[in-house]
């Protein structure tokens, strides 16, 4: 039987929580692929939520709701997924550094990165520099997010960059930035790759990053 995997998509787009984990539960019991339930239903679905964002289509407390309807379906998929079905764009560590409590921000981009694919360690809020450092050694990432809200945290982010150099391990991983207080200026600043105005453009940025890397 084949299956119209947009609805999946769209029942996400709409923000229907409780609606995409029934769904998904549904489709589920199908002889559809769980992996194809990701690829052809929520990855494209959350393709046109962060592209909507971007054009100022859909505002915030939509496209939360869309990440948490993603985030729904996941935990419903995951087990059910391959390992390869959960994409090869490749492992991410995220986190919010020292003395930063805030986390909506970080919770999204890390819901965007993995609505694209990537096996997303969302290490928490408040991380000393050490649980960064640690985090990349464990998991060996391709990419190291962090996010700062605060005026008075962002230069810990300069600071795992450091750490990272003195454990000889800067080059093995990319590092993304982001938070309202952050800046382009800031990121070159602290020698960091990649710096995001907002969740939404983070993934593309980080993609076009692999891609002239890749060149
Ligand atoms: Co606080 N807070 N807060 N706060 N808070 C701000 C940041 C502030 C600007 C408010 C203000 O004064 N106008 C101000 C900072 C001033 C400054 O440093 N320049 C501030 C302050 C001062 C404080 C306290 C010190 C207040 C106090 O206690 N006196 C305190 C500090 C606590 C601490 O962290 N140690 C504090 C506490 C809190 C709450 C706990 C009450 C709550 C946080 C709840 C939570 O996160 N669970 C809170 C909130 C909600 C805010 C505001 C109102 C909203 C932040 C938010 O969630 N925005 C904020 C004012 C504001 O920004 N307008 C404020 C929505 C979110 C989606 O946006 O996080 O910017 P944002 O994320 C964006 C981008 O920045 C980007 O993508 C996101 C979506 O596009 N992004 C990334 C973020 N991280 C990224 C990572 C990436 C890529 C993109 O890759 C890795």
């Amino acid at each position: 039987m084949s299956m119209d995997l947009s609805k999946i998509s769209e029942k996400l787009i709409s923000g229907d929580v409780e609606g995409l984990k029934q769904m998904t539960e549904e489709t589920l019991q199908t002889d559809v692929n769980p992996g194809d339930i990701l690829n052809q239903g929520l990855l494209p679905g959350m393709d046109t939520v962060g592209q909507r964002w971007k054009d100022g289509d859909m505002f915030m407390p939509e496209v939360l709701r869309c990440a948490k309807a993603m985030s729904g379906a996941m935990d419903i998929l995951r087990p059910q997924l391959a390992e390869g079905d959960l994409g090869n764009a490749g492992t991410m560590i995220i986190g919010t550094v020292a003395g930063d409590l805030h986390d909506i921000g970080k919770d999204l981009a890390a819901m965007m990165f993995e609505g694209a694919g990537y096996q997303v360690i969302n290490i928490g809020i408040d991380q000393p520099n050490e649980n960064f450092v640690k985090a990349v050694k464990e998991h060996k990432p391709s990419l190291l997010g962090m996010s700062a809200l605060l005026t008075t945290t962002m230069p810990r982010m300069g600071e795992v960059i450091n750490s990272l150099k003195e454990s000889g391990i800067r080059d093995q991983v990319a590092v993304i930035i982001g938070g309202a207080p952050v800046t382009e200026e800031f990121a070159e600043e602290i020698g960091a790759d990649l710096y995001a105005p907002n969740a939404g453009s983070a993934v593309d940025i980080a993609k076009e990053h692999f891609e002239k890397k890749s060149t």
